[in-house]
């Protein structure tokens, strides 16, 4: 899946460089267009690698991304600040791949610390904006599951949000986790745990927790021990309050209940990665309201969206958007009640806001 990603982004990033001449069509060769497609490989592999011969380089990890290419970064449990190489800048603007929290990175030492090299990347959770011309945001890289962070009140569960989230974790090869926080508030927990039975008859980890009571939170340490993991969710659902229940010293600001409006006021205002004491590592990161997928990814979606994973298996056509083909297992489902008519209506919006 990442890999046919990956070739998906470098088709896009290239689109400009097969400038195919129509005049000339009869010459239209395949052989050229691979040709330059190797040679534009070639210049962007090129220039990923410093010419310069006296660099003192030593791994790291970025832990937060600050304005003007300025990084803190970790290198041997040193946190440093450290600029982007010229040459990176320039990669950066041209292919727009913005360095992220999570990244592992080669830092030369021969001079100021300066990031020389950014190491491949296992993964990203990207979010992408709604408007035409879709502009990647990238949470986090090289990470393992992202704690998907609702609240019973204050603000209510978006089980559509949810629905996106999930999607966009299992393009990229990350493990979702649905912890619903505030169950201190609940006042009635059976029908709660009855509207998110959805998600964990569809092998989706879900954990109650309150940060007030402290309720859940041994069995959500032990979904973190020695993972890299991502908090992510609306805002005010309490990713920071559950970190800083779990390791106080972190110390992370929260926003006082007085304060906190529905309208969602972020309190955490930039991606941070930090190291558990248990260990592991996690980011928290400022809440968001929506969740953009890209445009690309909308075909993935007919076969990982929760539920439909499995049923899509019986649809006659491999390629079924479940939306208007014959013999699709998945409207069958719906139409006998055997998969919930409103989580049908979330996939339906998703695929068409694509
Ligand atoms: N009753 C109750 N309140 C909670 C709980 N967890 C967090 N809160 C309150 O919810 C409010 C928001 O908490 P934060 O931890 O700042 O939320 P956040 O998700 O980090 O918000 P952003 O940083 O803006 O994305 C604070 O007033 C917390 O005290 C909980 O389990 N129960
Ligand atoms: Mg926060
Ligand atoms: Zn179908």
């Amino acid at each position: 899946m990442i890999k046919k990603r990956e070739k998906k982004k470098f088709i896009r990033q290239n689109l400009k460089l097969q400038n195919v001449n129509i005049d000339n069509i009869d010459s239209f060769d395949d052989e050229e267009i691979v040709e330059e497609k190797r040679a534009t490989k070639k210049t962007i592999q090129k220039s990923e690698t410093s010419q310069k011969s006296n660099l003192e380089l030593k791994k790291g990890r970025i832990l937060e991304v600050k304005t003007n290419h300025v990084c803190l970064v970790d290198v041997n449990k040193k946190i440093l600040e450290c600029t982007l190489s010229g040459r990176l800048k320039q990669i950066d603007y041209e292919t727009r791949r913005l360095v992220a929290v999570g990244d592992f990175v080669n830092v030369d030492f021969s001079d100021i610390p300066r990031i020389e090299e950014i190491l491949p990347r296992r993964n990203v959770l990207s979010r992408f904006s709604e408007e035409n011309f879709q502009k990647e945001v990238i949470l986090a890289s090289n990470i393992d599951q992202v704690i998907i962070t609702t609240s019973v009140q204050k603000p209510e569960i978006n089980l559509s949000l949810l629905d996106r989230y999930i999607c966009a974790a299992r393009i990229s090869g990350i493990i979702p986790i649905i912890c619903v926080n505030k169950i201190d508030l609940a006042e009635d927990e059976v029908e709660l745990k009855k509207q998110m039975r959805f998600y964990a008859d569809n092998d989706i980890q879900i954990v109650y927790t309150s940060a007030e009571d402290g309720t859940g939170m041994p069995d959500l340490k032990k979904l973190l021990m020695n993972k890299n993991s991502v908090f992510s969710g609306h805002s005010g659902t309490g990713k920071s309050s559950i970190i800083n229940f779990l390791q106080p010293e972190l110390n992370l600001r929260v926003s006082e209940v007085s304060d906190f409006t529905s309208k969602g006021m972020h309190t955490t205002t930039s991606a941070r990665l930090l190291e558990w004491d248990f260990g592991g590592y996690l980011v928290d990161t400022p809440g968001i309201k929506t969740f953009g997928l890209h445009r690309e990814e909308k075909i993935g979606i007919y076969r990982i969206f929760p539920g439909i994973d499995v049923l899509s298996q019986d649809c006659k056509f491999l390629d079924c958007s479940h939306e208007h083909e014959l013999d699709c297992a998945v409207k069958k489902a719906v139409e006998n009640n055997e998969f919930p008519g409103e989580r049908y209506q979330s996939y339906l919006r998703l695929i068409n806001s694509l």
